[in-house]
């Protein structure tokens, strides 16, 4: 029994005690969101806040009743490299081991929809993720792999239509018919614009794409996730939660609403949608934010109409956060991972991907992979976790947290709405900024040493140890890629084949909208009746959803560059030009005399050249990553440089041609994707041959130690892993281009230009 005392301390009492123990010091916790997180929560801060019961509205507690009692989450790794055979063995060796879901990471070039013999992949071809060209790549993917039985989830947006195409094709190929797919495809879009940038088209005909495949999927694949609405990536840009959580929310809201416009009933699809999370190391936060979640999107789908409950249950996958791994240290992310495994399964998601510890230098081998699946099996079979449902729900603090996410997010939301809604908000380019100003924020804040990293910005060991890590022979995969797809264009039916693509391109050509209407009620979208001859044109076209059409150019072994190109003839492609955010560096940095003395590095090297330093932050390759990019452009211009922030997908000709019109003095290649080996010494043997030895070349991001060497010889001239800090890259630039700087913790002693 409790002693329930009546007359016992208060929070006053409380106060006042810790008050004397810290002296008075303000125990306050200001978060990246803006929150002042107290050092203790009471029933005070709970009062009118209830939570309700887990498998009822608004599903704040967890979508099911019984919860991981009931069934625990899915172990769901998301891989993929080299080719379908190599990627097809890893999956089978990890599924033997425990691993319950499938999750494919294709390659870059996939991704942007090109086949691999596509002049514009050659450093991305089964670097990043696997390669798939044609249909025959998919079977091989899922060879031996019951496509009837496995979930599977494929992290695909841009060359999605192609992908889910092969996706269906391949399981036809084994006998698995389309009703009975169980799995999830990425299918976002909006975030792509925003933060991980793996478009192909404007975005317009994204977002008819999007609703032709919830159209497609509602119709034909009632098991199957039609998308995975990411804050993610958004997570991994340096967004707060209160940006991950609105701005995936209203990209869920914005994909509704599309559906509901193009005729589908919110209840015939809105079960079928689903979210994908990041999580970082805030482990109340993370947790809290996922509780936010369900509440928000229960809210906003009853708000649209929604009469079923499950099309209000938020159902989730969550991935541990890759930018808070380090390459210093790197058995320290293990532990980051299980903190961040633990937040994910305490805020209740459905499905779980853990980093490996080698993240922040290559992708995982089969010993960096064991240990990260192993993370959750212990958590599952070792931790009792699985045993009560939300067993923080009721925790003061925790609920505390939840309702103020979900306030500051409707907030945020609010705003969106009156832009109306999240496409044109995206267009207009704000949450992009918004985040990347997140991100500066963060960044500043771990270089100054205010947010720490162990083993990084503190704890540094005298000497790293050299870890092995996973190298893929990119030449290869690539030779083999084209062999097959040599033998599939020469022995299918090229007529047949050809059509189908025509199709294809006709369906993209053709307005939607008009074309729903005509079939509907012979009337245009005003109401006037068409002529005989055009309604019989309309429906003489048939079904015009992307996805029917490309499943059947698929049926006769279309490639993927071929399909993704059918649609470009009607959409075209899209390019975007980096927008650097100013200020924040200099605003952060105001009191910092190291900052002041490398901007006044800067001015020196100025007086001497008659004109700012130059220097070009290049993206080469399909490797859509800027965040690095960004950071590195908005804090050397804060510091004084010119920068010129190159666009993204560069080949090294172009970024090459960039330099050389700009007359820069330095281009930093930054590459998160493995594309390095191949792309940055291709850009320097360019500047030479253009007579340009003299502009220096370095490169930053996830490139692994062993591969130094190798860069150095080759001419690059600095090379900035990840936990780099910004201000010292600028010193080591200056100190490229001649001027004497001072080594840090020198801050007095000035340099003589
Ligand atoms: C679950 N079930 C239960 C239960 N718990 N039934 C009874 N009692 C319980 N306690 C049922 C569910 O209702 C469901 O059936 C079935 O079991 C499966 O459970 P689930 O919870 O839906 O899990 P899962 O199938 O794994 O689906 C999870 C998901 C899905 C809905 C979140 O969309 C998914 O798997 N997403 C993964 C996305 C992903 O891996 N993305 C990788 C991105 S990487 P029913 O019939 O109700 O469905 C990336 C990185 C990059 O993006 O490259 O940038
Ligand atoms: N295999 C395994 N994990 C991958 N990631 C990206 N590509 C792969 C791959 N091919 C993970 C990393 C990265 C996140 C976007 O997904 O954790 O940070």
């Amino acid at each position: 029994m409790t002693d329930t005392n009546k007359s016992g301390p208060t929070p006053a009492d409380w106060n006042a005690l810790a008050e004397k123990e810290v002296k008075g010091r303000d125990l306050t916790w200001a978060t990246p969101e803006g929150f002042d997180i107290k050092p203790l929560y009471t029933q005070d801060d709970t009062a009118d806040l209830d939570p309700g019961l887990p498998g009822f509205a608004p599903f704040t507690r967890g979508v099911k009743a019984s919860m991981y009692a009931g069934r625990p989450w899915t172990i769901r790794q998301y891989a993929g490299f080299s080719t379908a055979e190599e990627s097809n063995a890893f999956y089978r060796r990890n599924l033997a081991a425990g691993q319950k879901g499938l999750s494919v990471a294709f390659d870059l070039a996939t991704h942007r929809g090109y086949d691999s013999d596509h002049p514009r992949v050659v450093g991305d071809v089964g670097k990043a993720g696997v390669a798939i060209d044609t249909v025959r790549d998919m079977e091989i993917l899922f060879d031996q792999i019951p496509l009837d039985e496995m979930s599977v989830s494929m992290t695909m947006n841009g060359a999605v239509i192609p992908v889910l195409a092969f996706f269906i094709v391949a399981a036809e190929r084994q006998g698995v018919s389309q009703d009975q797919l169980d799995g999830t495809i990425q299918n976002d879009i909006l975030k792509e614009f925003m933060v991980r940038n793996t478009y192909i088209y404007p975005p317009e005909p994204s977002m008819r794409i999007v609703s032709d495949i919830i159209a497609y999927t509602s119709a034909n694949m009632p098991k199957f996730n039609s998308i995975s609405i990411s804050g993610y990536h958004m997570h991994e840009a340096g967004a707060t939660a209160v940006q991950e959580l609105a701005f995936t929310i209203a990209d869920g809201k914005e994909y509704a609403q599309r559906a509901m416009a193009a005729g589908l009933d919110i209840d015939a699809f809105a079960g079928r949608l689903s979210f994908f999370f990041g999580i970082g190391m805030n482990f109340f936060m993370e947790i809290a934010k996922l509780r936010a979640a369900r509440t928000l999107w229960y809210r906003v789908m009853a708000g649209l109409g929604a009469q079923s409950e499950r099309s209000k249950m938020l159902r989730t996958h969550c991935q541990t956060s890759g930018v808070s791994l380090q390459e210093q240290d790197p058995y320290n992310n293990v532990i980051r991972t299980t903190v961040e495994a633990m937040a994910a399964t305490l805020g209740g998601t459905q499905s779980l991907h853990t980093n490996a510890l080698d993240e922040a230098i290559a992708l995982p081998t089969d010993f960096s992979a064991r240990i990260a699946r192993n993370t959750q099996l212990v958590l599952q079979e070792e931790s009792g976790i699985t045993n009560v449902v939300d067993p923080l729900g009721g925790s003061y603090y925790i609920e505390a947290l939840t309702a103020k996410l979900v306030e500051e997010a409707e907030a945020l939301i609010a705003e969106v709405d009156a832009a109306g809604g999240m496409t044109a908000y995206v267009d207009s380019g704000k949450p992009k900024a918004a985040i990347e100003m997140a991100a500066a924020e963060k960044q500043t804040s771990v270089d100054k040493g205010d947010t720490v990293i162990v083993g990084v910005n503190k704890y540094r060991l005298a000497k790293e140890e050299h870890l092995d890590t996973l190298d893929i022979d990119n030449h290869a995969v690539r030779e083999a890629q084209i062999a097959r797809l040599k033998r599939v264009r020469e022995t299918r039916d090229e007529e047949a084949c050809q059509a189908a693509l025509k199709a294809l391109t006709e369906a993209a050509a053709s307005d939607p909208v008009a074309h729903r209407a005509a079939l509907s009620d012979g009337r245009d979208e005003k109401g006037i009746p068409l002529p005989p001859s055009v309604l019989a044109e309309m429906q003489g076209k048939g079904d015009i959803n992307l996805l029917a059409r490309a499943v059947e150019a698929a049926r006769h072994d279309a490639t993927l560059g071929e399909i993704s190109k059918a649609m470009e003839e009607a959409f075209g492609r899209y390019d975007t030009m980096p927008r650097p955010v100013r200020g924040v560096y200099e605003k952060a940095y105001a009191e910092d005399a190291r900052y002041a003395q490398v901007a006044r590095g800067v001015e020196a090297v100025e007086r001497r050249l008659g004109r700012k330093p130059r220097i070009m932050v290049a993206k080469m390759g399909q490797d859509g990553h800027d965040r690095g990019a960004n950071v590195i452009a908005s804090a050397f211009a804060d510091m004084g440089f010119d920068v010129i922030a190159g666009p993204l997908f560069q080949t090294p000709k172009e970024t090459a041609k960039m330099a050389l019109e700009n007359e820069v003095d330095v281009v930093g290649a930054s590459s998160l994707a493995a594309g390095h080996k191949t792309l940055i010494p291709e850009l320097i043997d360019m500047l030479r041959a253009a007579g340009r030895p003299d502009i220096k070349v370095t490169a930053g991001g996830v490139i692994p130690p062993q591969d130094y060497d190798f860069l150095r010889e080759k001419g690059v001239q600095g090379i900035y892993g990840p936990g780099s800090n910004v201000v010292e890259c600028a010193a080591d630039i200056l100190t490229l281009l001649g001027h004497n700087m001072p080594p840090a913790g020198d801050e007095l002693d000035e340099a003589a230009e």
